[in-house]
């Protein structure tokens, strides 16, 4: 009886516990889900914000598909006439530069976009005068450099470099295993390099004055050195991509299309899947597009974006600060980049602010990455611009 009367009492206690149990359920999962579900939105609301501008660092890319067998697909062979055929056709000019004279300005925003970036907040700071490349260093240029110094840049060494799918051939996309996670716009492609900046049957015949891409950080350091010249600090770079302008969005104020005429090379239509291509251009545009700033720089904002020396952190001072170099070393081994790219759309990447950035690790490089080079003094054998400031 006693036995009987135990099993009973337990037999009663696990069922108060299974309907405990149960109501917490019918309570509090589809809150828990909900969260899940706000979480998750959260999320993705952050990946659409990105726009994968940072995704294409090579030790940090996480691809959507495994590679299939060893070192995934065989790259095509190099066409070796393309590559004749781009060093005879190399013009011998050279960037020209523009004298900055130096001063205090409002370096970042309180009107900030993308808190992630870093972008704020608006901060005092004063450069000294320097001289500025008028130019994104365009392919021409960077062909004189490989012939006089045999450079071989990172993405030829690792073999591949990133690149917008809608630029790449369907053969080439054929032998492709992979995408990253999060920005499947952008493919890691074999044989991807300056000279071939869609894969190994794309060339640069036909495209000489437009910036030089697939280039790593490396890379515009030993391009700027050998040019008698330095990459730019994040500081000097907004300060002559601002013109002079206080609090401007752009290079030129704060009206992306003043009198409805295009200023930049970014993107019209819906990223990525349509570009009506209003500016002119899908993809790259020569160096010389477009009207340049008050300091007669041309496409700081757009085209490509642009390395600087900075390594990056997303904290600033609103201290004065003077001739800011940014932090000693970066927690997540990443330089700043600057100015967005043809690939921003002000829905999807609004990146083509003065104010804004991005990043990536120094080995990376893609289609839409590229650099221009500041110096101290003029070196010699570049011409200088007189620009008149109204
Ligand atoms: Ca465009
Ligand atoms: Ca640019």
């Amino acid at each position: 009886m006693a036995a009987s009367i135990t099993k009973k009492n337990f037999s009663c206690q696990y069922y108060i516990l299974y309907m405990y149990v149960t109501i917490l359920l019918i309570v509090f999962l589809p809150v828990s889900l909900q969260g899940q579900e706000a979480e998750e939105a959260s999320c993705k609301s952050s990946e659409d914000e990105s726009c994968g501008c940072a995704a294409t660092s090579r030790d940090k890319a996480a691809y959507t598909k495994p590679v299939e067998g060893e070192g995934g697909a065989e790259a095509p062979e190099f066409d070796k006439d393309t590559t004749r055929t781009v060093k005879s056709s190399a013009t011998t000019r050279t960037n020209q530069m523009v004298f900055v004279r130096g001063g205090d300005f409002t370096m970042g925003t309180d009107d900030v976009r993308f808190p992630q970036d870093g972008e704020g907040p608006a901060r005092p700071v004063r450069v000294d005068s320097f001289y500025a490349d008028v130019y994104e260093v365009s392919n021409a240029e960077f062909d004189i450099f490989v012939k006089e110094t045999g450079f071989v840049t990172e993405a030829e060494k690792f073999g591949d470099s990133f690149v917008l799918e809608n630029l790449i051939s369907e053969e080439v996309k054929s032998e492709i295993t992979q995408a990253v996670a999060g920005a499947p716009w952008w493919l890691p492609v074999k044989g991807a390099d300056w000279r071939h900046p869609e894969g190994v049957d794309s060339d640069i015949i036909n495209r000489m004055d437009h910036p030089v891409v697939h280039v790593s950080w490396n890379d515009a350091v030993a391009y700027c050195t050998w040019a008698k010249k330095r990459l730019p600090t994040e500081a000097e770079w907004e300060y002559a991509s601002r013109g002079g302008l206080e609090n401007r969005l752009y290079p030129w104020g704060n009206n992306e299309m003043p009198k409805k005429e295009h200023r930049m090379n970014i993107w019209q239509g819906k990223f990525p899947e349509e570009n009506t291509e209003e500016d002119g251009y899908y993809s790259t545009a020569p160096v010389t597009s477009y009207k340049p700033n008050k300091f007669g720089l041309y496409n700081t904002a757009g085209n490509v974006w642009e390395w600087v020396s900075d390594w990056l952190s997303v904290r600033h001072t609103t201290e004065l600060q003077v001739n800011p170099k940014g932090p000693a070393k970066s927690a997540t081994n990443d330089k700043v980049k600057k100015g967005g790219s043809y690939m921003c759309h002000k829905d999807y990447c609004y990146r083509y602010r003065n104010a804004a950035r991005s990043q990536n690790t120094p080995d990376s490089s893609a289609s839409n990455l590229g650099f221009r080079c500041f110096a101290d003094k003029l070196p010699q054998g570049v011409g200088e611009i007189k620009v008149v400031i109204r």
